[in-house]
């Protein structure tokens, strides 16, 4: 092969997998998520090893101004009658930035302020979701089907999921066969 050319990595647009580079993994079970969803009781009722979303991500550098790429792809389901949904997090820098591509699926993006303002955007194939800094952020997939999304954001962000303190403000049900929000002050 040609010195100049370098094998880049590989999405599939339409199922977020990535080929031709090193990847990292973590999948997250229903025990990783105590306290994550209303009803503890449907929770503790669940198999704890079920897996509840995957995420994968690029192993690329980690240095100052970097950017990290990953899929997440966030199985359907309920636990009682809230739909599945990642843990959700603050960058530990607050002022840093992502973006959020929907791949497959349907579902919302959750976005919280400081002030506790919340908005909620639809996933779906094709949608871009700039989140700012200063913005925590969850995905929630209210479809029948998994929901994949690509994200990139500053390696140096990092994660802060303890802030969130009292959770997200909105949480989103199926109430009747249709897709409810919830809000809790
Ligand atoms: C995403 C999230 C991913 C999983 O890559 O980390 O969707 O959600 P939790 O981290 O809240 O479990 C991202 O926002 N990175 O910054
Ligand atoms: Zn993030």
């Amino acid at each position: 092969m040609d010195p100049f050319f370098k094998q880049p990595s590989l999405v599939d647009w339409l199922t977020g997998a990535f080929t031709h580079h090193p990847l990292l993994r973590k999948s997250t079970t229903t025990a990783d998520l105590a306290e994550i969803f209303a009803d503890g009781a449907a929770w503790q009722n669940m198999d704890p090893k079920q897996v509840i979303y995957t995420v994968e991500v690029l192993d690329t550098s980690a240095a100052e101004g970097a950017l990290f790429t990953g899929v997440t792809h966030l199985n359907p389901g309920k636990v009682g009658d809230e739909f599945f949904m990642t843990r959700g997090h603050y960058h530990a820098r607050r002022e840093q930035g992502e973006v959020y591509f929907g791949l497959r699926g349907k579902g919302l993006l959750l976005l919280q302020n400081e002030e506790g303002g919340a908005t909620l955007e639809t996933v779906s194939p094709g949608s871009v979701h700039i989140i700012p800094g200063f913005t925590a952020h969850r995905l929630i997939n209210t479809g029948a089907d998994i929901l994949s999304a690509l994200a990139v954001w500053p390696a140096i962000a990092g994660h802060d999921y303890a802030a969130l303190g009292q959770g997200f403000s909105l949480r989103v049900k199926e109430i009747d066969h249709q897709v409810k929000v919830i809000r809790y002050d």
